[in-house]
């Protein structure tokens, strides 16, 4: 029989892998599944509250990848440089994956000072920092006793994560563990599904590790406030919906307030991010890679983040960055307004090199991000969506009583003119330019075209206002009560 779908498809491609569409369907179409989503809507606890309101984070892939940094013996891989062990076919060096996997035997990042790195997050105002403990390529950033490909037989030896995770909570900056389950170097991952005897029970074996590291990292960093998955778009792992159900209501139950994205885990079907009804499994909406939300419908309501680099495909160190756009303070700005203005957050990524130094683009990237929320926080911090059209200036956010209108256009008079839909229940009071604390002036103009459902509210800009980046207008709101136009309507 044809299934009646009753909302709008929604094709939506995850990174790594292909969404569901996203269907909802009508009750009695609901497909019965045993490992679908166990969500009841968004959760309402202190935890996921908490990073509801972070607005600003910070991602960073870190592993063995970052030695070569994209390139080797005068040879450039073209891919993400933290996908560089996968390197093959005759632009590779000779014994690529041999050598690569050989390359944790000169880790030593002198460099590396998680306290410099935490300073430099806090400044630049992140919530919350999202770190690889271990990417695709296997290699463990933390003294992991199920693995010999760890930090412990690196020259450095020193636990990372403990030393990521207690500087960044010594910051105050909430941290989430990135956690890949592709593995390259353990010897019974598979990505196909396995098909003899021995595969399956190299897999099982895989499956006991994967799950002994998770616990181990839980038990480890118990300060870790949420697992980041990654590499679970395998046919093989996609195959394991009764086990990794079970997995993620075990870490659950384990670390109580633990957020997990939509990332982890398939139905019985296949289906990942979203159910085969069309319901997200995980706490919130892990796809928004490298891309963000056309409008605020489209998310129906989920939370959700962006992850994004700065220049455009890199999540590790790549030493070049000449030949491709790297993205300016100013594009970052704009797009963290853009997710915070439809109730996401936005994640920046960094890629230390070998040694554990923070490049200098990102240095600077982090220092100007880092005057912007210094001064203009208030717009991302808790801020969310309105409840109002997108303005052409810019973005409107809203915490309580005050809506931010973050200006990235600014217009040639110097008025802001804002359209208030008649229906909305407040109206603005007073406004203040953060830059400066300037108040600014307000007036209702009557535009005389009341036809279209707007008030229209004028704030004038100082003239000698020569903004060169984003800049907030916090608006009061007070509730609007017995608004009327001033003169009356002739019948159309
Ligand atoms: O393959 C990875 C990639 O290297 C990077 O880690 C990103 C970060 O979201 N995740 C995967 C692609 O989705």
């Amino acid at each position: 029989m044809k299934r009646l779908f009753l909302g709008i498809a929604l094709l939506v491609l995850a990174t790594g892998g292909t969404y569901a569409q996203q269907t909802t369907k009508s009750k009695t179409d609901t497909i019965p599944l045993k490992y679908g989503s166990h969500r009841i809507g968004n959760r309402t606890d202190e935890m996921m509250e908490r990073w509801r309101s972070y607005g600003l984070g910070q991602f960073i892939h870190w592993g063995v990848y970052a030695i070569p940094g994209g390139h080797w013996e005068g040879k450039s891989y073209n891919g993400a440089a933290e996908w560089i062990r996968s390197w093959g076919g005759a632009s590779a060096p000779a014994n690529w994956q041999a050598t690569y996997d050989n390359l944790y035997k000169q880790f030593n990042p002198v460099a590396f000072d998680a306290r410099k790195w935490a300073k430099q997050a806090k400044d630049m105002g992140a919530k919350y920092l999202i770190f690889t403990t271990k990417h695709h390529d296997g290699f463990s950033l933390w003294p992991s006793k199920y693995t010999d490909y760890s930090i412990t037989n690196t020259p450095y030896k020193k636990d990372i994560v403990k030393q990521v995770v207690d500087a960044y909570d010594a910051e105050g900056i909430d941290v989430y563990l990135y956690f890949s389950i592709i593995d390259w170097n353990h010897p019974g991952y598979r990505s196909g599904v396995p098909k003899t005897a021995k595969d399956s029970l190299a897999y099982e074996d895989f499956k006991q590790f994967t799950r002994n590291q998770l616990l181990e990292l839980l038990t480890n960093y118990p300060k870790t406030k949420g697992l980041w998955f990654d590499g679970t778009w395998d046919a093989a792992w996609v195959k394991q919906s009764k086990f990794a159900d079970d997995l993620e209501k075990e870490l659950r139950a384990f670390h109580p307030g633990l957020i997990i994205g939509s990332r982890f885990r398939a139905d019985e079907n296949g289906k990942r991010h979203f159910d085969s009804n069309g319901k997200m499994m995980g706490d919130y909406e892990q796809g928004w890679e490298r891309k963000l939300p056309k409008s605020i419908e489209v998310l129906e309501g989920r939370d959700w983040d962006c992850v994004m680099t700065i220049p455009p495909n890199q999540w590790g160190y790549n030493s070049d960055w000449k030949s491709s756009y790297i993205k300016t303070a100013h594009d970052l700005t704009d797009m963290l307004l853009h997710a915070v203005s439809m109730n996401g957050n936005l994640v920046v990524n960094f890629g230390p090199d070998g040694k554990g130094n923070i490049r200098p683009e990102e240095s600077i990237t982090a220092a100007k991000l880092g005057e912007w929320t210094k001064v203009n926080g208030a717009a991302i911090y808790g801020a969310k969506y309105a409840g109002l059209p997108k303005p052409d200036y810019g973005y409107y956010t809203k915490k309580d009583n005050k809506l931010f209108l973050t200006v990235i256009n600014k217009p040639v008079n110097g008025t802001l003119r804002l359209a208030i839909p008649r229906s909305y229940k407040q109206k603005p009071a007073n406004a203040v330019l953060l830059i400066g604390n300037i108040k600014l002036n307000i007036t209702t103009v009557d535009m005389g075209m009341s036809g279209d459902g707007n008030i229209y509210y004028d704030i004038q800009l100082p003239a000698n206002l020569n903004a060169t980046s984003p800049f907030v207008v916090s608006i009061e709101l007070i509730n609007a009560t017995g608004r009327s136009n001033n003169f009356g309507e002739a019948k159309t």
